[in-house]
């Protein structure tokens, strides 16, 4: 089967089951935990054993990575004992993806038997007391574009899937937070471990001094470009959801600031703390039964 545009993709449930198909025509690996590794965070599959790896121009029906910093492949393998499967660079919706192409791998992953998703992301800081490098176990998220019109939902139910009005009240799950936290603990980081609320927007832009202090009256504690798409597609096909944001920079919120977001600074800090995300995310895989 050809590899199409972004464009041509339909994603019917048909779409999304060739694609799992031919996923597991080519690999023995049946993955319980999926991870998609956000900005600077795609380290994490190189920890993978046992790798099989699907550049994604390679995959049927899969839309391509394009963002600077981003790599695009599908990395199959066994993280302390426990087969997973890494998006290396996801997909954005101010690269011109549709909301579904952007979630597009998730569903796949939920058809190959995935349970659990762990997502990360690289995200600008709202929270005063927060500082660059912390990391962020999302409690919550601010799905902005779904909550006027741009949710991947939208449009005819797939019932094969789930159900059409989705409980989010209890999207990022309780246990898995909770097993988070523990692990934090064990590991010593709780220095620099937040907890709080996820705001997406769409960019790319970054906020405007104004946009950013709106969203910290609404309760964001973190914005970024990603990520709840996903979990709301997540949650869809009943898969527990885990996630964490990387703090790479403060959003500023003062009008006089002579500070500005550049995308440099962000590449460089992720490093940063880079490794210590990947070990704790590590360690709770390890323990997610
Ligand atoms: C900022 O984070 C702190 C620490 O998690 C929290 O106690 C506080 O409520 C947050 N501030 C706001 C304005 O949400
Ligand atoms: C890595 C990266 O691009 N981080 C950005 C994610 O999006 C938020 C919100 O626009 C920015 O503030 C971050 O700098």
């Amino acid at each position: 089967m050809e590899n199409t545009s972004p464009a041509s993709n339909r994603c019917s449930y048909e779409d999304y089951e060739a694609t799992a198909d031919w996923l597991r025509s080519k690999t023995a690996q049946r993955p319980k935990v999926a991870i998609i590794c956000g900005s600077g965070l795609g380290g994490l599959a190189e920890l993978l054993h046992n790798k099989v790896v699907f550049p994604y121009k390679d995959i049927p029906l899969f839309p391509q990575t394009t963002v600077m910093g981003h790599q695009g492949q599908l990395v199959f393998g066994t993280l302390e004992g426990q087969q997973c499967v890494c998006m290396q660079g996801r997909f954005h919706t101010y690269e011109g993806y549709d909301l579904k192409q952007v979630t597009y791998p998730v569903r796949v992953f939920s058809l190959l038997g995935v349970k659990t998703l762990i997502l990360t992301n690289a995200s600008g800081g709202l929270n005063s007391s927060y500082k660059v490098g912390d990391i962020m176990l999302i409690k919550d998220q601010i799905n902005l574009p779904g909550l006027v019109g741009n949710n991947p939902l939208c449009g005819p139910n797939e019932d094969r899937f789930g159900e059409r009005f989705l409980c989010m009240s209890d999207a990022y799950d309780p246990d898995l937070i909770a097993l988070a936290q523990q692990t934090a603990e064990e590991q010593g980081i709780e220095e620099f471990m937040q907890k709080g609320v996820y705001c997406m927007v769409s960019g790319p832009t970054y906020e405007s001094v104004t946009e950013g202090r709106a969203l910290r009256t609404l309760g964001a504690d973190t914005v970024g470009m990603s990520t709840a798409l996903e979990v709301v597609v997540a949650r869809h096909c009943g898969l527990r959801v885990l996630g964490f944001s990387l703090i790479t920079n403060m959003v500023v919120t003062e009008y006089d600031s002579k500070q500005r977001a550049n995308h440099a600074e962000v590449l460089e800090t992720t490093r940063m703390r880079t490794q210590v995300l990947e070990g704790l995310v590590t360690k709770i895989v390890a323990k997610i039964r």
